[in-house]
């Protein structure tokens, strides 16, 4: 079953560089959800589907569309409490928004909010020609703080769910309450229960005879010095390895990282 999260996320930016307008597309382009009265600023909310160490997570997005007007500090300090992630949009036909991003709503939102994941937006991207800074600019204050930027276009839809996306999906990659709602979910596994949902998933997934799958697990497991009785957890890290190993044969390596994940799920549990 999948877990759910909710998570608060921001947008901030000068006035006008268009974080009003990627709201729209995204959550009215794709569902039809309604605005929640808010004070001072406006919040929609939106579901979506990440997965968490090939778990399906159910997100719930609580998105506050901030006041760009410099006036209105303290409404805007207010917004970002208990705020998990931020897009930091600046417009690509004004180069003074993105000074704006590194003078202020970058230090405000830290100062009350800490080290969150944040994406970095240069929207506008469709107005070929007006641009007035260089994305590399954008990409370079962003490599301070984890790297993710992107263009976008509110107008043409272009990067406005990856945003979104790439922003939940830091949410949940972190340290925090995902992984307890996760693990919570499910029983705890001894080390011969982890050894052995490996096994059977190796086994279904490598494409070959089940006797000859077994096979290939022994020989991996001798190799480690695994005891099958009592593994240690660096035993089963080593081994999940190896067999990502073994399937570069068979496997594209979409699937074979899609194995490992499972399987260090497994591990997770134990
Ligand atoms: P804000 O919420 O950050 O203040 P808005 O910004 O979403 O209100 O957008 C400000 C103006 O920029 C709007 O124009 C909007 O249509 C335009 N805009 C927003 N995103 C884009 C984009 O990606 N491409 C282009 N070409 N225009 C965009 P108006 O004229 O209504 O003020
Ligand atoms: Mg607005």
């Amino acid at each position: 079953m999948a877990s759910k999260l909710i998570k608060k996320v921001c947008l901030l930016g000068d006035s006008s560089v268009g974080k009003t307008s990627l709201v729209r597309k995204y959550v009215y382009d794709s569902f039809d959800d309604k605005y929640i009265a808010t004070i001072g600023t406006k919040t929609v909310k939106k579901e979506l589907e990440v997965e968490y160490f090939g778990k399906e997570l159910n997100l719930t997005l609580m998105i506050w569309d901030i006041l760009g007007q410099k006036e209105y500090r303290k409404v805007q300090s207010m917004s970002f409490q208990g705020t998990s992630g931020a897009l930091v949009v600046c417009d690509l036909t004004r180069s003074e928004t993105l000074q704006s991003l590194k003078d202020y709503w970058v230090p405000e939102l830290r100062k009350v909010a800490g080290n969150i994941p944040m994406i970095f937006l240069a929207n506008k991207c469709d107005l070929v020609g007006q641009e007035d800074f260089d994305i590399t600019e954008l990409s370079d204050y962003a490599s301070e703080f984890g790297g993710y930027y992107m263009p976008t276009s509110a107008k043409t839809g272009e990067n406005v769910e990856n945003a979104f996306l790439t922003l939940g999906k830091s949410l949940v990659g972190g340290k925090d309450d995902a992984s307890v709602t996760v693990k919570k979910k499910e029983a705890k596994l001894s080390p011969g229960e982890v050894l052995d949902n490996i096994f059977g998933h190796f086994v279904e997934h490598y494409g070959q005879e089940t006797d000859f799958a077994m096979a290939v697990i022994r020989k991996q497991c001798n190799t480690i010095g695994l005891d099958i009785k009592n593994p240690s957890k660096g035993q089963i890290v080593k081994l999940i390895d190896r067999l990502g190993e073994v399937e570069k044969d068979t496997l594209s390596p979409g699937q074979i990282s899609k194995n490992k994940v499972d399987r260090r799920n497994f591990l997770l549990r134990m």
